[in-house]
C-alpha cells in the first residue's frame, strides 16, 4: 500500500507532510500481517539489533542504549495551551514554541531509513469504547512491539474509513544514516537525555516523540495516548481513562464480578491482575494488566482493556511471584535489556533460580560469571536492567479471561486503590461513598525507601490514582471529573449501580521491618471480602475512615497471627491525624484552588470523626 492509497484525506495529508519533513528513503504503511512482523524481525536481527533466543521459539532479546532504557519523566511534556491547564504535575512547554522546536529537528530525521506508518486500535477493532492512533514511526522494534501491544493493519483502516477520528503519533528515534551507514548492532537513540522529547498536545488530540526509542517514550499507544492523551479525550467526552489493571474474580458459587485496580509502580500490579487465588474455589482471570478505558451504559461502568499485550517489569517476575506471567512469555515475546544465558535463554534477578552455565552477558552486552543466586547483587549492577521488559500477546496468558476482547466491555463492580505503606494504612478499606472513594483516589501513594531529591526517606510520595505520571490535564481538574461522573450517576438515579471503592495495603511493616501481610496469592482473602462487600455482604464496621473488615470477615493465612491480623484492620488513630495534616498541607496544597472543594470537606469530615 502507498500514500496515495490511503481513503482517509486528512490521513494521506498528514503522511505526506511527515514524509516531506522527515524525509526516509522509503514509506510503509503497516498492514499488521505475520508476514510483515516476521519480515521486521528478521531485518532487526540482521541489523544485530535482535537476537533470537535457543530456548524460546519465536523470541527475541534487544539491548537498548544505556541512555535510553525507561520512561524519561523529565523530558515529558503536557503542552497545553497555558501552563494552569497541564497543572501542577506535568511538565509544560507553550504548544506553539515546542512544535517549532520539533519541527527543526523532525526535519531530515529519517534519511536512510524506513518510515513506518502504523495505524493501530486501542481496543478490539470496531468497538465504542475503542480509539484509533496511527504512529509514524523510522524504528522497525517498535512496529514488532506495536504488533504485540495493539491491533495493527488494514482492519482498523477500514474502521477510520474515510473521515473517522484518529490520533496522530509522530516518532523518531533521532538516528538519520548517512548512504552506506548502518547501525552497526549499536542501539540507535539521541544519546543525549535533554535532546529527547514525549510531547503530547491536549489541545489538539497530537503526540510528538522525539530521541528515544524504548518503551512508553515510543510505543506511542501506551503511555501516550492510552493514558495521557486518552485521560483528556475521557474529560472531554464524559469517560475515564485509567492506570487500573483489570480483573475477573469468580467465587466458589460461579458468581463473576469485575474489578478495577489502580496502584503506584513497585506494588504488585500486574502479579495482583493475574494472582493465582490461595482461598479455595475462588478464581482470578485477566482482562488487563495496566490501562482501563470505561464509559458508562446505562447507568452501569463498562470497561475494555485497550492493550492486546503485556510490557511487563521483568526482574522479580518468576513462577513464585507470578506463575501466570512466566507462562505468557514462553515463546513468540520481545526481551528488552535482560541478561543472556550460556544456553541461549533470557535472565534476570529474582527470576526464581541462579543463572545456568559458567558466564551470562548483562544487559549492557558484557559477559559476567554467573551468579549463584538469583538475589538482587548488593554491590555492583545487576545483570538486567531493572527496567528490563517482556513484550508478550495477552492471549498467551493461562489466566487471561474468555471476554477479554469483548468490544462491549466488561462491567466494573469495584475500584481498588493502593499503595506501599509501612504504617497507618489498613490491609482493606471501603469508602463510605462515591466522593469519599476519589479522595481514596486522590491520596494514594507509597512510601520511599531512600532519601530521593526533595523526600526524606519514609515520607509519602502522593500518586493521585497511580495517574501522576499519565495525566494529560491538571490533576485538580481530574479529582473534579471523577466527582462530576459520580454526582451525574447519582442525579440520574443510578447511584447504586456505581462501582464500590476500596484502598488497599499489602505492605504493613511490625516493629522489628517485617512484613504483617504475606501478599501474593493470599491477596485472594481481600478480593473475596470485597466481592461479598459489593453483594451487600455485612461484613464490615463502620469507622472514621471507612467500612473496615468485621475481626473474622478475613481469615488469616497461614503464619499469621490474630493479632497481627487484628492491627491490620484498625483504625490508628493517632497515624491518621498526622496523615490528614500531610495531605492538607504538602498534598493538597499543591493543587491551589483547582483541587475540589469535595475533597476538602471529606478531608475534614475524617478528621472530626478521628476527634
Ligand atoms: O519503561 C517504560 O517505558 C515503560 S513504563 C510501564 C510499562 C508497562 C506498564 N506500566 C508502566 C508504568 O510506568 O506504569
Ligand atoms: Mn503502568
Amino acid at each position: 500500500m502507498k500514500i496515495d492509497d490511503l481513503k482517509h484525506a486528512k490521513l494521506k495529508e498528514w503522511v505526506q507532510w511527515a514524509a516531506d519533513l522527515m524525509t526516509p528513503n522509503e514509506v510503509v504503511i503497516c498492514d499488521g500481517s505475520k508476514e510483515e512482523y516476521d519480515s521486521s524481525i528478521k531485518a532487526l536481527v540482521d541489523a544485530g539489533l535482535g537476537i533470537p533466543l535457543k530456548k524460546r521459539p519465536n523470541s527475541y532479546l534487544f539491548r537498548s542504549d544505556p541512555s535510553d532504557v525507561a520512561r524519561a519523566e523529565s523530558r515529558t511534556f503536557i503542552a497545553a495551551k497555558n501552563k494552569d491547564e497541564a497543572g501542577p504535575t506535568n511538565n509544560w512547554i507553550d504548544p506553539v514554541e515546542l512544535k517549532k522546536t520539533m519541527t527543526d529537528l523532525y526535519r531530515g530525521c529519517m534519511k536512510g531509513r524506513i518510515m513506518y506508518v502504523i495505524p493501530f486500535s486501542m481496543g478490539p477493532v470496531g468497538s465504542d469504547i475503542a480509539k484509533i492512533g496511527v504512529e509514524i514511526t523510522d524504528s522497525a522494534y517498535v512496529v514488532v512491539n506495536m504488533h504485540i501491544m495493539t491491533r495493527v493493519g488494514k482492519k482498523v483502516l477500514d474502521v477510520l474509513g474515510t473521515d473517522g477520528f484518529f490520533v496522530p503519533c509522530i516518532h523518531s528515534i533521532a538516528k538519520p544514516l548517512q548512504p552506506g551507514e548502518s547501525d552497526g548492532g549499536k542501539w540507535p537513540c539521541e544519546p543525549d537525555v535533554n535532546k529527547k522529547y514525549i510531547s503530547h498536545f491536549p489541545d489538539t488530540y497530537e503526540i510528538w516523540s522525539y530521541g528515544s526509542g524504548y518503551g512508553g517514550n515510543a510505543l506511542l499507544g501506551k503511555k501516550c495516548l492510552a493514558l495521557r492523551i486518552a485521560s483528556v479525550l475521557a474529560r472531554d467526552e464524559g469517560w475515564l481513562a485509567e492506570h487500573m489493571l483489570i480483573l475477573k474474580l469468580t467465587n466458589p458459587d460461579g458468581k463473576v464480578k469485575y474489578m478495577a485496580g489502580a496502584l503506584p509502580s513497585a506494588c504488585g500490579k500486574t502479579n495482583l491482575a493475574m494472582l493465582v487465588p490461595t482461598l479455595p474455589g475462588w478464581k482470578v482471570e485477566v482482562i488487563g494488566d495496566d490501562i482501563a478505558w470505561m464509559k458508562f451504559k446505562n447507568g452501569q461502568l463498562y470497561a475494555i482493556n485497550p492493550e492486546a499485550g503485556f510490557f511487563g517489569v521483568a526482574p522479580g517476575t518468576s513462577e513464585q511471584s507470578n506463575y501466570n506471567a512466566m507462562q505468557s512469555i514462553k515463546e513468540n515475546c520481545i526481551f528488552s535489556n535482560c541478561g543472556l544465558t550460556d544456553d541461549g535463554d533470557i535472565w534476570w534477578e529474582q527470576i526464581g533460580y541462579p543463572a545456568p552455565g559458567k558466564t551470562v552477558i548483562d544487559w549492557k552486552g558484557n559477559e559476567r560469571p554467573s551468579p549463584q543466586t538469583d538475589k538482587v547483587p548488593k554491590e555492583g549492577e545487576p545483570i538486567a536492567h531493572v527496567n528490563a521488559r517482556f513484550t508478550a500477546p495477552a492471549k498467551q496468558c493461562p489466566c487471561i479471561a474468555s471476554e477479554w476482547e469483548d468490544p462491549a466491555g466488561v462491567p466494573i463492580s469495584a475500584f481498588l486503590f493502593g499503595g506501599r505503606r509501612a504504617s497507618t494504612i489498613p490491609l482493606i478499606n471501603q469508602s463510605k461513598s462515591w466522593i469519599h472513594g476519589v479522595f481514596m483516589g486522590s491520596i494514594t501513594g507509597s512510601e520511599i525507601t531512600a532519601a530521593a531529591l526533595d523526600l526524606k526517606a519514609g515520607s509519602v510520595r502522593r500518586d493521585p490514582f497511580a495517574m501522576v505520571p499519565f495525566c494529560g490535564y491538571n490533576m485538580g481538574d481530574y479529582f473534579a471529573h471523577w466527582i462530576k461522573l459520580g454526582k451525574k450517576a447519582e442525579a440520574e438515579g443510578n447511584g447504586d449501580k456505581l462501582p464500590k471503592i476500596f484502598f488497599c495495603n499489602w505492605f504493613r511493616k511490625d516493629a522489628d521491618g517485617h512484613f504483617m501481610w504475606p501478599g501474593f496469592g493470599e491477596n485472594s482473602r481481600v478480593l473475596s471480602w470485597m466481592f461479598d462487600r459489593c453483594d451487600g455482604k455485612d461484613n464490615a464496621v463502620e469507622t472514621a475512615i471507612g467500612f473496615l473488615p468485621k475481626p473474622d470477615a478475613i481469615t488469616a493465612p497461614e503464619g499469621v497471627k490474630p493479632e497481627v491480623m487484628a492491627e491490620l484492620i484498625k483504625v490508628d488513630t493517632a497515624g491518621w491525624k498526622e496523615e490528614i495534616s500531610s495531605i492538607r498541607d504538602e498534598h493538597y496544597a499543591k493543587f491551589g484552588d483547582r483541587l475540589p472543594k469535595e475533597l476538602y470537606d471529606e478531608l475534614d469530615k475524617i478528621e472530626k470523626a478521628l476527634a
